[in-house]
């Protein structure tokens, strides 16, 4: 009898345990990780290939852009994010413009990247408010930001005050990132040669200092030999990308009327520190141990070996035997897609 009922009992058990567990599935399954990504666009095109690769991953589910700022004080770098957006149908992401005069400010490609769609410059809000803003409504630890051009916007954002321009959000701008931001993955530095004091740490030394000194989550780094090593390719960008697509307008500009160049290859700084930001668990790169950065007046950064105590590790990306230059620039390659 036992034997006959047995199933009888289990069935509609198994069937709610079998439901509990697909409703706990569907509460389990994360959100993709959503990012922030601080911009210099207008010095380099890369700033751009980094923006195509974050809305492709978007699409595939694997990131979500929460919001771009710039850290370029020229008045085109937000109408160029802003076309880039609007090309690939994510107008609605907030751009916030730099508000300090701090850093090169070039313009040529990102007003070429406007010109795709008739935006002109002004009328957005300051990169700082809107970061305490979406900070303030994500949930704890969630937030990876990825900077490819100074810091200035993230320096500023450490040294917000509560209640920052009558924003209503009690939390200091250090309290905040600690409590909101997961980590930190930034395109600045040289962590190869201790000579070399690399743009983005230069245009802004006390900023980049403050951050590597106080930042309150884990760092990576992608240094500036890293992003060398891995080109975006021309032809292979001329294939994927359409005449009208803003990143490939920018991209022609940028080789044509600025750099000059015979080559039209480049070095993916940016996208390496974007690609980390996504996939931080793929393996495409090595990782240091925990460091401590010394930063000199002119932006050389030097590496320590006595990461500091009251901090969250911070580790600088590497190439090794098996995760190479080559396979990144592969992986990078199938990012940079039409819409
Ligand atoms: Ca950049």
């Amino acid at each position: 009898m036992q034997a006959t009922h047995f199933p009888l009992i289990l069935t509609p058990l198994l069937f709610l345990a079998a439901m509990m567990g697909l409703a706990e599935g569907d509460k389990g399954a994360d959100p993709a990780p959503g990012i922030l990504f601080d911009t210099d666009m207008g010095n380099d095109v890369d700033d751009a290939l980094a923006l195509g690769l974050l809305l492709e991953a978007e699409k595939r589910g694997a990131a979500r852009a929460l919001l771009v700022v710039s850290s370029n004080p020229n008045p085109w770098a937000v109408p160029g994010i802003r076309a880039i957006l609007r090309y690939y149908g994510r107008e609605e992401v907030p751009v916030g413009a730099c508000m300090a005069e701090t850093g090169l400010a070039h313009g040529g490609f990102t007003e070429a990247m406007a010109g795709t769609s008739g935006l002109q410059p002004g009328g957005a809000p300051g990169a700082v408010a809107l970061m305490r803003k979406v900070l303030h409504e994500q949930g704890d630890r969630s937030v990876r930001i990825v900077p490819t051009g100074f810091s200035t916007n993230l320096a500023a954002l450490l040294a917000s005050a509560p209640n920052h321009g009558g924003d209503g959000i009690p939390l200091s701008g250090r309290a905040l990132v600690e409590k909101k931001v997961e980590f930190l993955s930034i395109m600045a530095g040289n962590y190869h040669d201790p000579n070399h004091a690399e743009f983005n740490v230069a245009q802004n030394v006390p900023a980049f200092k403050q951050v590597i000194e106080e930042w309150p989550t884990p760092v990576y780094m992608s240094g500036f030999e890293i992003g060398l090593q891995v080109h975006s390719r021309w032809e292979a960008l001329k294939q994927a990308l359409k005449p009208e697509n803003p990143i490939r307008v920018g991209y022609e500009f940028y080789f044509r009327k600025e750099l000059k160049e015979e080559k039209w290859d480049r070095p993916s700084w940016d996208q390496t520190a974007m690609l980390q930001a996504i996939y931080p668990e793929s393996s495409h790169f090595d990782l240091s141990d925990p460091v401590r950065i010394e930063v000199s007046p002119e932006g050389k950064t030097t590496l320590k070996s006595d990461p500091p105590k009251d901090l969250p590790a911070r580790r600088f990306l590497r190439f090794s035997a098996e995760r190479t230059a080559e396979k990144v620039g592969v992986v990078l390659d199938d990012y940079y897609r039409e819409p």
